[in-house]
């Protein structure tokens, strides 16, 4: 698949050339193309934005610079236009596996106070899309969150396609369970000791209480959505307060 990044600091997604993005990239499974927004700026100011309509702070960022810019790189029918902006959708992993199915996204990356609304309402396939309840200065950290997260799903992006399945919002929704490595014991805390009995059953069903613990303490909105809960989860939880 392919991304078309539209930016005024383009150099900010030079980490995308990066470990496993660049390998994605040199073996062609993924094809990132950034573009700076003043190459389809006009006049002798080159400027991108004008005040807002209405008035108020800030600056507001031009529709037919940013219509000519996409129109250049978009391919009508096969893409999504993903714009990054604080009143966005949540992106979220069902948002990204819909996105990985796409051929082409164009990531439209405003700064200032955002993108004139009509370009937004103007094109198909559009996805306007935040990263969380806080403010950021731009568009672009999110555009190379949404990037990195969507390339990840291309086949043969992971050496392991296991770890893609039993990740943190995968399958079932449910956070991830704690992972331990060497050494075996750490400034006096010890790898709980399940993990060292052999019993695979028991580690999995340690494993699972730990995810559903989790959840229920450090992200009790993504319980609503649980399916396929059998008696012991609902131990678990109840014993979480739920
Ligand atoms: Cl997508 N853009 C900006 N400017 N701020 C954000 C965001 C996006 N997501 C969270 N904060």
């Amino acid at each position: 698949m392919c991304f078309d990044v539209i930016s005024i600091f383009p150099q900010y997604f030079q980490p995308l050339d990066l470990s496993l993005l660049g390998k994605a990239q040199e073996s062609g499974r993924v094809q990132i193309n950034v573009h700076d927004l003043r190459n389809w700026a006009e006049g002798t100011h080159r400027s991108v934005d004008d005040s807002p309509a209405g008035g108020g702070a800030g600056m507001v960022m031009r529709a037919d610079v940013w219509g000519r810019a996409i129109d250049t790189v978009r391919k009508p029918g096969r893409s999504v236009l993903a714009i990054p902006t604080p009143s966005g959708q949540l992106l979220n992993q069902r948002l990204v596996e819909r996105l990985a199915q796409s051929e082409q996204v164009v990531v439209a990356c405003g700064r200032y106070e955002g993108i004139d609304a009509r370009v937004a309402e103007y094109y198909d396939n559009v996805v306007e899309f935040s990263l969380g309840d806080y403010v950021l200065n731009g568009g672009e950290v999110a555009a190379l969150a949404l990037i990195e997260a969507t390339a990840r799903l291309q086949e043969g992006f992971m050496g392991n396609a296991q770890s893609l399945m039993e990740e943190s919002h995968s399958e079932e929704g449910l956070l991830e369970y704690p992972a331990y490595t060497a050494p075996q014991q750490w400034r006096g805390h010890e790898i709980p000791a399940v993990l060292k009995s052999g019993d695979h059953k028991a580690i999995a069903r340690w494993r699972r209480d730990q995810s559903l613990r989790r959840t229920a303490r450090r992200r009790p909105d993504l319980l609503a959505s649980l399916q396929g809960l059998d008696s012991r989860d609902r131990q678990i939880l109840a014993e979480e307060g739920w």
